[in-house]
């Protein structure tokens, strides 16, 4: 593993993308180590994960053009898939996942960016899905994701004007949870990892996958993901403690994750 580095500190796990002299542009290479990565998280002791990219400049400046240039169309399939499963398999992670955006989050960039739960950026993020200039359509969920963040309109209007956003901009119109001065971004999005590490786990996972699993069905149906999460919670021992705690006026001792 050399493009994608891994660390654990507690119940914290860090994903940099580290690709720096090229902005950390995602080639095979990177998104097959991603890839192994997530495989990899040990899931007993990390209860939520940040994305990030090396370098001050850049999160991920897109899938990389160089690589891509010379695809043929099955080639270009194939990339792609490569590309969307391994976005697939970060949404869907057991955990939750926050995007710490430092920088150009462009093309392939800003879809790793919404295939995380939540993101938060510096002040000179640039959000955009350039890839019609290049003559190709986004191709690792930009189509998708970005219309259900900040709905069609203004989808459209950055995915077929390939128009880029600075971070103020993202941030009014919901593509990003919150925007920091550069040295602020990592703290803030450390804050946020430990606190919904502390949170019941069972809780937290089921809470997410209800949300994820609810977003693309009717309501009546999606309630019922919740109702299931819901009643789950209650064959766990963090249920019992979370509740008698409250109910015994005193601070939760800790949570087992059982
Ligand atoms: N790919 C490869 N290399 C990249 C790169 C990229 N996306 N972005 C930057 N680099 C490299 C540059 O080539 C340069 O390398 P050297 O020349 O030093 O070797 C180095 O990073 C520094 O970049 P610059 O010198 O350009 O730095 P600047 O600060 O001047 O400009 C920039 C930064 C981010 C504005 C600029 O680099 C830029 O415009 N980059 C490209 C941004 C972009 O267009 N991104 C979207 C890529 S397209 C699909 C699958 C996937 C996709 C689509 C379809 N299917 C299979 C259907 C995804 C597409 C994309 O993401």
């Amino acid at each position: 593993m050399e493009m994608v580095l891994y660390e654990a500190t507690g119940s914290i796990g860090t994903i940099t993308i580290n690709r720096p002299k090229a902005l950390n542009a995602l080639c095979s290479q990177v998104l097959d180590e991603l890839n192994e990565i997530l495989d990899q998280v040990d899931l007993e002791t990390v209860r939520c994960l940040i994305v990030t990219g090396a370098g001050e400049k850049s999160f991920v400046a897109g899938a990389d053009i160089s690589e891509m240039s010379t695809l043929s169309k099955e080639e270009g399939e194939a990339f792609g898939k490569k590309g969307n499963d391994v976005f697939l398999k970060l949404e869907a992670f057991p955990i939750p996942v926050i995007a710490a955006v430092n920088g150009f989050a462009l093309g392939g960039g800003c879809e790793l960016a919404m295939a995380c739960d939540i993101r938060y950026c510096s002040e000179n993020a640039l959000f955009g899905q350039p890839e019609v200039g290049l003559g190709i359509t986004p191709g690792f969920g930009g189509t998708q994701r970005l219309a259900r963040i900040v709905g069609p309109g203004r989808a459209k209007e950055m995915v077929l004007g390939a128009r880029n956003i600075k971070a103020e901009e993202a941030y009014r119109i919901g593509l990003v949870n919150a925007v920091f001065p550069a040295e602020e971004l990592i703290p803030a999005v450390q804050k946020l990892a430990a606190k919904i590490a502390g949170n019941a786990p069972i809780a937290v996972r089921a809470a997410k996958k209800a949300m994820n699993e609810g977003a693309s069905l009717p309501i009546a149906q999606a309630v019922v993901c919740e109702e299931k999460a819901f009643g789950s919670c209650f064959a766990t021992e963090d249920q019992k403690e979370g509740m008698g705690a409250f109910l015994e006026k005193r601070k939760v001792t800790g949570f087992v994750n059982k």
